[in-house]
């Protein structure tokens, strides 16, 4: 897909005007005929190219599709995205992406599919994925940290799908711990954490991403209209979602050189500036009951403490109420 990435690169960097069929073979560095051939398949996925005698080709139409080839031309990393399956329908890309890590792919490496039938939320809940609106992408990661640090996992990803959003969107983002990002109090995106390991090492792990980008009102089912939102409900515009997945890879990948680099108190901080709940009172539900208390800050392992009558509760894994507003 690589010869086709530069193709759509050109093409929109040259859709003011036209690009000769020469002058994309010289650039891409294949013959004519392939280049004519990408073209013609790339018509089939729903471009437009306007081949005009003498002229050249003038990119008309740009379908948003997450495919390669639409993110390639804006990704800005170095790893993360380098590798990217791309599926019209699945299940779960989590089951995929676990497949590929177990083959060996490397770290950085995207599955992204554009409607996903079980897409898999926490507990076994289920994440709605409807078609060509959203972003439901799995990443792997192979991070050199022990398995009782793998929530720090959770709560980068938060950090840096957040500062996504915001850069692209302008928009006021919160993190809801453990694992959902919420604009005005509804739920844009949930984060799920899945690995592999043992012996306190981590083989993989497997970083899902559910974000509703264009997903409009009626879109929702019933009972997700009054907690979900999606980034064009919030903006009121339909948002390029190729573009957006390119920035989410940028900023994921930034969050996490810095965590390996700096280590998790860096995170911890940007985490803090986001967070929907500091200093308010909340309850969370846990398997071993409720605790209701001021939520303080969260420790080194990721834990959410919670401050009760009776001192200071570290919780690891619960549902968090908020108060309202
Ligand atoms: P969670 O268990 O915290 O949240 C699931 C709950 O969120 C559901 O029970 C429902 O109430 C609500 N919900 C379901 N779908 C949506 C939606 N589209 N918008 C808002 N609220 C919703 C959160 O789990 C983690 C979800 C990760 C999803 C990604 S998508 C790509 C990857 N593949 C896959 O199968 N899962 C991940």
């Amino acid at each position: 897909h690589l010869i086709k990435s530069e193709i759509v690169k050109l093409l929109i960097e040259n859709s003011t005007g036209y690009i000769s069929g020469e002058e994309m073979s010289r650039q891409v560095g294949c013959s004519r005929a392939a280049i004519w051939k990408h073209i013609e398949e790339l018509r089939q996925a729903g471009y437009e190219i306007e081949a005009r005698p003498r002229h050249g080709y003038r990119l008309k139409y740009r379908p948003d599709r997450l495919a390669p080839e639409e993110i390639h031309p804006h990704l800005q990393t170095e790893r993360f995205g380098r590798e990217m399956e791309y599926i019209c329908f699945t299940p779960s890309t989590q089951i995929i992406a676990h497949k590929r890590a177990k083959d060996g792919a490397p770290e950085g490496t995207v599955v992204v599919a554009e409607e996903q039938a079980e897409g898999r939320g926490r507990m076994g809940r289920v994440w709605y994925s409807p078609p060509k609106t959203g972003i439901w992408m799995s990443l792997i990661l192979r991070p050199p940290i022990p398995l009782a640090e793998a929530s720090h996992l959770t709560i980068l990803a938060s950090v840096g799908v957040r500062e996504a959003i915001q850069k692209e969107t302008g928009l006021d983002v919160q993190i809801k711990w453990p694992n959902d990002l919420l604009i005005n109090g509804k739920k844009v995106c949930g984060i799920l954490t899945e690995l592999r390991g043992e012996y306190d090492q981590i083989h993989y792990v497997i970083t899902g991403i559910g974000m509703n980008v264009n997903v409009s009102e009626s879109d929702f089912p019933v009972e997700l209209r009054k907690i979900g939102t999606s980034l064009a409900i919030e903006t009121g515009r339909t948002i390029h979602r190729a573009s957006l997945l390119a920035t989410i890879l940028k900023e994921l990948e930034q969050t996490y050189f810095i965590y390996l680099q700096e280590g998790f108190s860096a995170i911890r901080e940007k985490w803090e500036q986001g967070a929907a709940m500091l200093g308010k009172i909340i309850t969370a539900r846990t398997a071993q009951g409720s605790v209701t208390g001021v939520a303080e800050r969260i420790n080194e392992q990721g834990a959410l403490l919670i401050r009760t009558s009776t001192g200071i509760v570290p919780v690891y894994s619960a549902e968090i109420d908020l108060p309202e507003n």
